[in-house]
């Protein structure tokens, strides 16, 4: 089967995706930008490469919407990023206006798709892509916790010393200041972090988990992190396209689920071929449901500022 991914915005996120798609040769890559010539150019740059690394996907770029028809997944990257002192919600405006420009038009070239947001403030934009597209919750969802809990994966490995391989992590709720880190479903070899690590050290990571999107911020100055984005990006595509069945939290519409309705919040879900296929429920502590509500309450006030 060959597949066709469209991936909107060849900015930071969306170009260092559409590289890594076409490096294992997952799918044939279109980038969509307004700034259609920087699309075209980076496609062709990619292009360039592939002699050289040996992959034969083939890459292309530009304004037009039309080579997007049919794909089977949509990446939405479009929109603007943090600059120091902003936060995610401060985006929310100009991006909710980028966002239904961009899924009005990947809709009617690719009605069958699935669509997976990127942009911030990531929970509103999916509620934005869900709106204007009309697609179930199986087929819209958004791009967080893969990288929250990269993130999480990776301070826990350093601190301890360990392989990132053998460190497991899981980041609820909303793709901001709230997120729910649960260092109880952490686990390094199988070992539960609880048992491996003090009380207060964990709380530390768990803090530089809620700021590590801040943390690159501060460091780009010019624009925020792109790298470890772009690989829990291509971790979603790959098990959608490959029938995965892989456990990844995503932000994903909740009908019930912990407790929560029609509102998108992270959650582990099984990806494959359908897309979102199940919500895997975790067992909160009193004190775990408390934060997630307290986050998904930060994801509703900004759900009821978007724009009419
Ligand atoms: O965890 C997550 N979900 C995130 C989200 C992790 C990292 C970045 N996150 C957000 O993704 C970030 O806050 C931004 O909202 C997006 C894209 O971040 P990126 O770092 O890739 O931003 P860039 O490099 O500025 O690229 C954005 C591109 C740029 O080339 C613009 O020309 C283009 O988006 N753009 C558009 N393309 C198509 N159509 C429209 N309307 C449009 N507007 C801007």
């Amino acid at each position: 089967m060959h597949y066709k991914v469209t991936v909107v915005g060849a900015g930071n996120v969306g170009a260092t995706t559409a590289q890594r798609i076409a490096e294992a040769d997952l799918a044939d890559v279109v980038m969509v930008d307004v700034a259609g010539d920087l699309a075209t150019g980076k496609a062709l740059d990619m292009m360039e490469s592939a002699p050289v690394l040996g992959w034969s996907a083939r890459v292309s770029g530009g304004s037009d919407y039309a080579p997007s028809a049919g794909s089977h997944v949509c990446v939405i990257t479009a929109g603007l990023a943090r600059k120091p002192g902003m936060s995610r919600d401060d985006l929310l405006a100009k991006n909710t206006d980028i966002l239904r420009e961009v899924v009005t038009q990947l809709v009617r070239h690719s009605p069958d798709t699935i669509l997976i947001v990127v942009t911030n403030p990531l929970d509103a934009m999916c509620e934005v892509a869900r709106r204007v597209s009309g697609f179930p919750r199986e087929r819209v969802f958004g791009m967080a916790g893969v990288l929250d809990a990269a993130r999480m994966r990776y301070f826990i490995a350093d601190e301890l010393g360990v392989s990132v391989q053998d460190v497991g992590a899981v980041v609820l709720g909303g793709h901001g200041d709230t997120m729910v880190p649960l260092p109880r479903y952490a686990t390094v070899a199988g070992i539960p972090l609880p048992q491996l690590l003090a009380a207060e050290r964990i709380e530390a990571i768990n803090q530089r988990t809620r700021t590590g999107g801040a943390e690159i911020v501060n460091y780009y100055q010019q624009g925020s992190a792109y790298y470890a984005p772009a690989a829990a990006t291509f971790e979603m595509v790959a098990a959608v396209l490959q029938d995965k069945k892989k456990v990844l939290p995503c932000a994903v519409l909740l009908q019930g689920e912990y407790g929560l309705s029609d509102l998108f919040v992270g959650v582990p879900v099984k990806l494959g071929r359908r897309g979102v296929e199940e919500v895997v429920q975790l067992e909160l502590t009193a004190a775990e449901q408390a934060e997630l509500e307290k986050s998904a309450a930060a994801v509703r006030s900004l759900i009821a500022a978007l724009p009419k």
